[in-house]
């Protein structure tokens, strides 16, 4: 019997081998693997259906990481897959696989958390799944939204000359994480010294608490346009423009001058010594929407705050940052690869 490492594949190609696998029975499954979420035919709208999960160690570290954030963050990011589709999530299933390490009011507050985010997004909670786990605190949610039919965005669909917008800036919370676990390195060494995360407040409140852009889907839908294609980024700005530009094949020309990195992020990246732009570009877990839009609806929503043009679409499949100091470099998918 052949052994592959799964290293070999990554965790796209990973993905992809399982698709090839398997084909949709049912005329009601519009689009199944491959998407920030799946889309279901239910009659006058689409139903999209997508899930996610946490593993300590792998997403959130417990030392830095209050439950009640975990709960907040683990329901935010399955909110803001449904948004990529350019649809609302009003659906939740929670799973957990627990220790006795975790206390019963550890739990409280995880749900605390969970149902701060239900409120937030006018989601319901109803269902789930409890098991202990070997390894470690896990959370997985399933979360199902509705779209128009008329209105559903997939990845596949950016054509040439369409602008290239994000919905926020980038970069914060990898700086975040880097200062959670600068500080608990320093923790470790002296449990006396108090935490400086005063002026990070910004960054930290990133990776520990981020929000789902269902804001940008309502006002898309005020300005009654639909984007072109749009994703979420959670592995990195980077990662996700080529799976943008793979399914819709085309290419991008992306400017490093107009990519939105905050002073904070700024001062942090010095600090750091770390290029502010590769972690704009790599840093994953903005949970930002990555969306390309035509040129007379880009007119439509250029003055809405938050939705910043970054480039265009090219008819050619070669993606590239458009340097600062002249000349451009290939955007090469270096985000976050979990295998
Ligand atoms: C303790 N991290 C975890 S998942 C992810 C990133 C950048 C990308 C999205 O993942 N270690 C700890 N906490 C973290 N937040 C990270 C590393 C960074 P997915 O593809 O599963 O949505």
């Amino acid at each position: 019997m052949e052994r592959t490492e799964l290293k070999t594949l990554g965790e796209f190609g990973l993905i992809d081998r399982i698709k090839t696998k398997f084909t949709n029975k049912n005329a009601e499954t519009i689009k199944g693997i491959g998407d920030d979420a799946a889309v279901i035919d239910v009659g006058d709208k689409y139903m999209l259906v997508t899930t996610d999960i946490l593993f300590e160690g792998i997403h959130f570290d417990l030392a830095y990481t209050p439950l009640r954030h975990l709960g907040y963050k683990a329901v935010a990011v399955n909110i803001s897959d449904i948004a990529a589709m350019n649809g609302l999530a009003k659906q939740i299933t929670v799973t957990i696989g627990l220790s006795n390490r975790i206390s019963v009011e550890a739990i409280d507050e995880l749900y605390e958390g969970i149902k701060y985010a239900c409120d937030d997004y006018n989601v319901d909670l109803i269902g789930g799944d409890t098991s202990s786990s070997a390894s470690g605190f896990v959370i997985s949610i399933t979360a199902t939204g509705f779209v128009d039919k008329d209105k559903i965005v997939y990845r596949n669909g950016a054509k040439p000359n369409d602008i290239l917008c994000v919905t926020g800036d980038l970069g914060a919370a990898y700086f975040g994480l880097q200062v959670l676990e600068r500080e608990k390195q320093v923790y470790l060494a002296n449990p006396n010294m108090q935490p400086e995360l005063n002026e990070k407040e910004y960054l930290v409140g990133k990776i520990l608490k981020p929000e789902a852009r269902t804001d940008i889907v309502h006002e898309l839908k005020e300005a009654g346009v639909v984007p072109t294609s749009m994703i979420d980024i959670s592995d990195g700005l980077a990662s996700e423009i080529l799976h943008i530009c793979t399914q819709s094949r085309v290419g991008a020309m992306v400017f490093e001058d107009k990519l939105p990195i905050e002073d904070i992020t700024m001062l942090t990246a010095t600090e750091f010594n770390i290029s502010p732009i590769t972690a704009a570009l790599n840093g994953g877990e903005d949970y930002q929407l990555l969306f390309t839009i035509n040129q007379a609806d880009f007119e439509k929503i250029k003055n809405i705050s938050d939705i910043l043009p970054i480039g265009y679409i090219t008819a050619d499949t070669k993606v590239e940052l458009a340097l600062n100091s002249g000349g451009t470099a290939a955007i090469k998918a270096q985000g976050w690869n979990h295998l």
